[in-house]
């Protein structure tokens, strides 16, 4: 790893990493999915922004869009479908646009140094979109081409796609024009639990507890909250962790991207909730939508006018290629997706955003759980829940919880729950405790068999938490890891405090 690591950096100019995939090279997963694009030899051109004064989009809520506007939608994706299944356009070409950047086809640009090297290599280096600062924009740019293309299907140039409004109350469960299993818009796959309810973080009672839809939503609104502050003041916790060239790929989502992005994948069920299949169901879209949504509620929270993204030039200049409407190949840099409005001529329709005013909700513990040393964590951690005392100091500013070295295989399922807690009482007990966020893996990242073991990290920014524990003062924290889904496959290296 190391090696090809070095290689590479040798091959690129100094200084500048900024990753690209190699389109001459997607690897294909063996017999069990295929999902690289046809090849083309057409000339890749660069992106050139939408003219300032050609027709705007506005994307509405799925739950309420109107029954004409749903109409045109479902009828273009009818046409999608309908295109020769090696057109660039057909439904499943696009959708496996997701899956080739996602489950080890694609890889870097210049990191198939040579095969012979490569099959030497315990890893080979592949362009990931996930677990990364390229999760957010990467997506942004796949919606952008792929609503430009059924708007040109539907012959409507301000066609936009609909959000998956699954943060508000009344877009808690899966949108009716998604539903008819007549429509263009349908997928058998779902889990029919979704009609009724989305948990979208695991607000999903047990099978004994009988909580009403209406505490199930308030459930989801919290998550909202928790996770928008564990993310908010920082870049990094929300948009993830740098990505460059020759890097491994996941080094470490952001907040979002772990929750609500991964539970309403999932809980949406079968094909959505498999990294390879997600943009095999039209939902996908809507949801994506409503990802970048909160991208762009995020800018704007804080924003006085200025980009809250970061200045990277490995980030701006970290590029992708897409089909467009026109049939070409563009290549798209993320610098070209920052601003919606100024850059891509789209935006979401303001809607109430209930979950933005709420509180940390605080929870006491019990019996308290036996505190265990920081040092313990990695060799307790792949089973069961563990609480550990880790250090902090006190008044400090920003802090920022990270769960280090958690390294599982991303084809796995893997879920587990982050409660930060205060160290108190004797024989060092937790006492009282609050919810801070989860890392959510879903199931069907990586390659086949090579390059699916990952070690990544969760970071998650606790202040608002820690204040509403009453532990500002303290100079340790009880941190607690629950388990939620294959604790079995995970092992967790170290929890410290930033
Ligand atoms: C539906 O598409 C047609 C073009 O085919 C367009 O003129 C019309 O405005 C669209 N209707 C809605 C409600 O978006
Ligand atoms: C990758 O390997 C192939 C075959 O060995 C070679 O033709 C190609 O130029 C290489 N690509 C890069 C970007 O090094
Ligand atoms: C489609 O739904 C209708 C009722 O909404 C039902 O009668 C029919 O059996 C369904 N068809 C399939 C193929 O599931
Ligand atoms: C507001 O914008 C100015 C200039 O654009 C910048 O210097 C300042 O840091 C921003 N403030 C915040 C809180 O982001
Ligand atoms: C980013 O890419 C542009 C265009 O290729 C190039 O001119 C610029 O030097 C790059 N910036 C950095 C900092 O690498
Ligand atoms: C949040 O705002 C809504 C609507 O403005 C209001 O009804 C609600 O009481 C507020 N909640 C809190 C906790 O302030
Ligand atoms: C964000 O930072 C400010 C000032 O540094 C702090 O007061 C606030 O509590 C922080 N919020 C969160 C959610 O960490
Ligand atoms: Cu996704």
């Amino acid at each position: 790893m190391a090696f090809a690591a070095a290689l590479l950096l040798c091959a690129l100019p100094a200084g500048s990493r900024p990753v690209s995939p190699d389109l001459n090279h997607c690897v294909d997963g063996g017999f069990t999915f295929k999902c690289c694009p046809r090849r083309s030899a057409k000339k890749i051109i660069n992106f050139t922004p939408p003219p300032p004064y050609s027709p705007f989009r506005v994307r509405r809520p799925a739950h309420s869009l109107d029954p004409a506007a749903a109409a045109n939608y479902s009828k273009a994706v009818a046409a999608m479908r309908a295109l020769p299944p090696g057109h660039p356009w057909n439904f499943f070409q696009q959708s496996n646009v997701h899956c080739a950047y996602c489950s080890g086809g694609h890889r870097q640009t210049g990191a198939n140094i040579s095969l012979e090297f490569s099959l030497a290599l315990t890893r080979i280096l592949d362009h990931q979109i996930h677990g990364s600062w390229l999760f957010f924009p990467w997506h942004r740019a796949y919606l952008y081409f792929y609503e430009r293309i059924l708007g040109k299907l539907a012959g409507d140039p301000t066609f936009a796609l609909p959000f998956w409004n699954w943060d508000h109350p009344a877009g808690m469960s899966i949108p009716a024009i998604y539903r008819r299993n007549s429509s263009s818009l349908y997928n058998p796959t779902r889990n029919p639990k979704a009609l009724k309810f989305i948990d979208i973080g695991g607000c999903e009672p047990d099978a004994s507890a009988r909580p009403s839809l209406e505490k199930q939503r308030q459930c989801n609104l919290r998550v909202m909250h928790r996770q928008f502050a564990a993310a908010s003041n920082s870049t990094e916790l929300f948009l993830g962790l740098p990505y460059r060239a020759g890097g491994e790929s996941f080094p470490g989502g952001g907040v979002l991207e772990n929750v609500p992005h991964s539970p309403v994948h999932i809980n949406t069920g079968s094909d959505m909730s498999r990294i390879r299949t997600a943009a095999r169901d039209p939902l996908f879209f809507a949801h994506h939508a409503n990802v970048d949504r909160l991208w762009a509620i995020w800018e704007s929270i804080a924003g006085n006018g200025s980009s809250k993204a970061f200045k990277d030039p490995d980030f701006l200049n970290a590029s992708f290629v897409f089909w467009d409407e026109n049939m070409q190949r563009v290549r798209i840099r993320v610098r070209d997706c920052i601003d919606t409005r100024k850059q891509l001529n789209y935006h979401y329709e303001d809607v109430q955003i209930p979950w933005l005013n709420m509180t940390t909700e605080i929870e006491r513990v019990v019996a308290g759980d036996r505190l265990r040393s920081r040092a313990s964590a990695s060799a307790v951690l792949g089973f069961s829940a563990v609480t550990v005392q880790v250090g902090r100091t006190a008044g400090a500013e920003g802090e920022k919880l990270v769960v280090g070295g958690i390294q599982f295989d991303r084809r796995e399922r893997v879920w587990f729950d982050v409660y930060v807690g205060r160290a108190g009482g004797e024989a060092l007990r937790a006492t009282v405790r609050t919810a801070a966020g989860c890392f959510v893996n879903m199931e069907g990242g990586g390659a086949a068999g090579e390059g699916s073991a990952v070690s990544t990290e969760l970071r998650l920014g606790i202040t608002e938490f820690v204040e509403a524990i009453g532990a500002a003062g303290d100079d340790s924290l009880a941190v607690t890891l629950v388990p939620k889904i294959g604790g079995d496959r995970v092992t967790i290296g170290n929890i410290w405090i930033e």
